[in-house]
């Protein structure tokens, strides 16, 4: 990865619900990259296969509503979202981008499960290779950081957890 602050102190082993990863398949050979990262990273991190959920949708557009439906059931104590948007002719490169972000923090504020952004917004495609494990790092490998380390933090933190329901900052279904 390339330098971009501290390694993350995390050590991903403790907690019985699991992680789960939405993957937009749009653009779809990064979206693969961006997922091999973040399996990874989760696997040095001590988290077995096992406990790791795989969710493709269809593009960035989807993401929010897959992390938002999957982070009230319940069964996740974090959720990872990668995804490509590549710059093309038409503004819908724009809306995808900002909706997919917006949508994705809305989630998780709305939820209390931490939801990671690993999604790649560049003008190109050599630019979203360069960092989906090319020369910028891998997005998908720092978002599956960022969620564990955040998993970590709210359980430390809250009473009950992320998503947990009934109390704390977790309320499920809302
Ligand atoms: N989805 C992406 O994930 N990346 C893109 O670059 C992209 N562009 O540029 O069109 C994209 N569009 C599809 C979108 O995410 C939805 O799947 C589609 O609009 C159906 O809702």
């Amino acid at each position: 990865m390339a330098g971009r602050g501290p390694k993350s102190p995390v050590s991903g082993a403790r907690g019985a619900r699991r992680l789960g990863i939405v993957v937009g398949r749009f653009n779809e050979a990064i979206s693969k990259r961006l997922l091999d990262g973040a399996l990874e990273a989760l696997r040095d991190r001590g988290v077995p296969p096992e406990a790791v959920e795989v969710h493709w949708v269809p593009g960035a557009f989807e993401l929010p509503q897959a992390a938002l439906l999957l982070a009230r059931s319940g069964r996740f104590r974090a959720l990872v979202c990668l995804g490509a948007v590549i710059k093309g002719e038409t503004p819908h490169f724009d809306h995808v981008a900002r909706e997919a972000a917006a949508g994705i923090r809305q989630a998780a504020m709305t939820t209390g499960v931490p939801i990671s952004f690993g999604v790649v917004t560049a003008l190109n495609e050599e630019q979203a290779r360069e960092r989906a494990g090319g020369a910028v790092g891998n997005r998908g490998e720092e978002a599956a950081l960022a969620a564990l380390e955040m998993a970590e933090w709210a359980a430390r933190h809250t009473r009950t957890g992320p998503g947990r329901r009934g109390t704390g900052t977790g309320a499920g279904r809302r």
